[in-house]
């Protein structure tokens, strides 16, 4: 069964948003294999966004990323990776579908909410950077 991570990101948590969040994703069919809560450091928001690090919004993305919990979960499903992103709904949450997670959470293309692995080798990547393989049911 395909792998996937999500974390659930300051904007939501502070918003009260993240058992909702939690919600829609079983009720989707997501399996959750782990989950934590925790805030960010700078070195570790930089490290997990390392692939933007030339991008102009990278300074923003990691003072954001560090501001408040967060709540990244390794999820089990067929076709996790697709199938969450469409759950999630496009980056900027002003442009993503109606019904999708950062549609009904997220507020701009910053505040979006949740975080989502964009393929499978990535998802390998960020869920072994929040989790320790014995950690993962
Ligand atoms: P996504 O995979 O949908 O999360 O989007 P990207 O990988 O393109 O971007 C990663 C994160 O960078 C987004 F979730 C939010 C942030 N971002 C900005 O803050 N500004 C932008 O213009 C683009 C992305």
């Amino acid at each position: 069964m395909e792998k996937t991570l999500t974390i659930i990101k300051p904007d939501a948590t502070a918003a009260g948003n993240a058992g909702n969040i939690i919600a829609h994703l079983q009720k989707e069919g997501f399996k959750i294999l782990g989950m934590r809560q925790l805030q960010l450091s700078e070195a570790q928001a930089k490290a997990f966004y390392e692939v933007h690090k030339e991008r102009p919004f990278y300074g923003e993305l990691v003072e954001f990323m560090t501001s408040g919990e967060v709540v990244p979960i390794a999820l089990e499903r067929e076709n996790a990776v697709a199938y969450l992103r469409e759950v999630m709904g496009a980056t900027n949450s002003q442009e993503a579908d109606e019904g999708t997670l950062r549609n009904l959470y997220g507020t701009d293309v910053q505040c979006n909410a949740v975080h989502g692995s964009d393929s499978q080798e990535n998802a390998a990547i960020e869920i072994a950077f929040f989790f320790p393989r014995c950690d993962l049911l």
